[in-house]
């Protein structure tokens, strides 16, 4: 029998729903469930460890929805050199995906961030058409099969100095920002049936960065609107830093002036960085799963939003434990950004997700 959202409010209530990934049973309550009761669509990200680690791999078939390739389809991943194309990471992801019933969305066709050398060393007058066969090789490739496209990542950047905030790079040097109205319209053309998506960082922080990217993210959903090219959905990443401000309110409205224009959202990279937090991994995993669920619940009133995805589902997994990455953020303890922990059991991030999706009204 289907359950409703008062039963499953009682037996979470009453600490009944088996919420360990090794119960038995626990489908009915998995996140993947929990979420699409509400018309959400929740995932995480996928690289190598989806094949080299088996209980992970059994908990993303139990918990998700939807995978989407951390690195395997991203430009400088599938690009090696000018004239290849490195399908088999993405290949090898998509196969695993449709063989447990799982979606999967693409990320990310077009970055400034992390180009290839040969990439730079290029010249700029031959980045339009090594943009467009890109674009138009790589989609078609996966014509059909997959959910959405990341067609732009990051097209700002919180600091940086172009005029209109755009992040600089290769495209953005090539073309200024016509390259994202390029990218828009070879997509179009090469998947009608994939959903193409804007993924941009740094909006659900609202200091005078955050601020600053939410006012030109808008202004672009309606350049790329009046040119009259496809836009489904706007991505969010939402990598929270609870040391940044927020605010969780303005977020919404933030939310609201999207759905306005006519665009569904994603919530595309759910972690946190729990690095100001102090106290013993109990206290601190709180912190965290308060701040996700109430970030969550304010996401989530608002109708426009269909999909909720982490970067990553356990602790051991998180791009916040990368070397480069605890360096250039100086972190001196090993993040716990995901809903499980290294031994991949839940942890209180868990518990506020499946929380937050089964209050969801709409
Ligand atoms: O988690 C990803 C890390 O393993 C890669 O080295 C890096 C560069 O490809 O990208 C990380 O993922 C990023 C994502 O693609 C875009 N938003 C920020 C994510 C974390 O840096």
């Amino acid at each position: 029998m289907r359950q409703t959202r008062r039963d499953c409010l009682t037996l979470l209530g009453a600490g009944l729903l088996p919420f360990r990934a090794s119960a038995a049973g626990a489908e009915s309550a998995s996140l993947r469930a929990l979420a699409a009761r509400t018309g959400i669509t929740f995932g995480t990200a996928a690289t190598h460890e989806l094949f080299d680690d088996e209980t992970y791999r059994a908990l993303i078939v139990q918990q998700c929805g939807i995978i989407v390739p951390g690195r395997g389809l991203k430009f400088d991943w599938l690009r090696p050199d000018e004239k290849s194309f490195a399908f088999e990471e993405g290949d090898r992801l998509l196969a695993f995906a449709k063989a447990q019933g799982l979606a999967m969305r693409g990320h990310t066709l077009i970055w400034n961030d992390w180009p290839p050398d040969w990439l730079k060393r290029a010249p700029l007058s031959t980045l339009p058409y090594i943009l467009d066969q890109h674009v138009e090789r790589v989609m078609t490739h996966y014509a059909g099969a997959l959910q959405s496209w990341d067609v732009v990542n990051e097209p700002f950047v919180a600091w940086g100095n172009a005029p209109g905030g755009f992040r600089q790079g290769p495209w953005y040097s090539a073309m200024g920002p016509d390259y994202i109205f390029r990218a828009f319209q070879r997509a179009a053309a090469a998947d009608p049936r994939t959903k193409l998506v804007l993924n941009e960082a740094w909006t659900e922080r609202s200091d005078v960065y955050g601020l600053a990217v939410r006012k030109s993210l808008l202004r672009l959903v309606d350049q790329i609107k009046d040119k009259g090219l496809r836009l489904d959905a706007i991505g969010l990443q939402a990598h929270l830093d609870p040391a940044i401000a927020y605010d969780d309110a303005s977020f919404v409205d933030f939310l609201h002036a999207l759905e306005a224009r006519g665009v569904e959202i994603y919530i595309t990279e759910l972690d946190i960085n729990d690095a100001s937090y102090s106290g013993s991994f109990a206290e601190r995993d709180k912190q965290a799963a308060d701040r996700v669920y109430t970030f969550l619940k304010h996401a989530l009133s608002v109708k426009a939003l269909g999909m909720v995805v982490c970067w990553g589902l356990a602790d051991r997994y998180t791009w916040l434990r990368e070397p480069s990455v605890l360096a250039a953020l100086k972190l001196t303890r090993l993040a716990r950004a995901l809903p499980y922990d290294d031994d991949l059991q839940p942890k209180p991030m868990r518990d506020a997700l499946a929380r937050a999706f089964l209050e969801r009204e709409i």
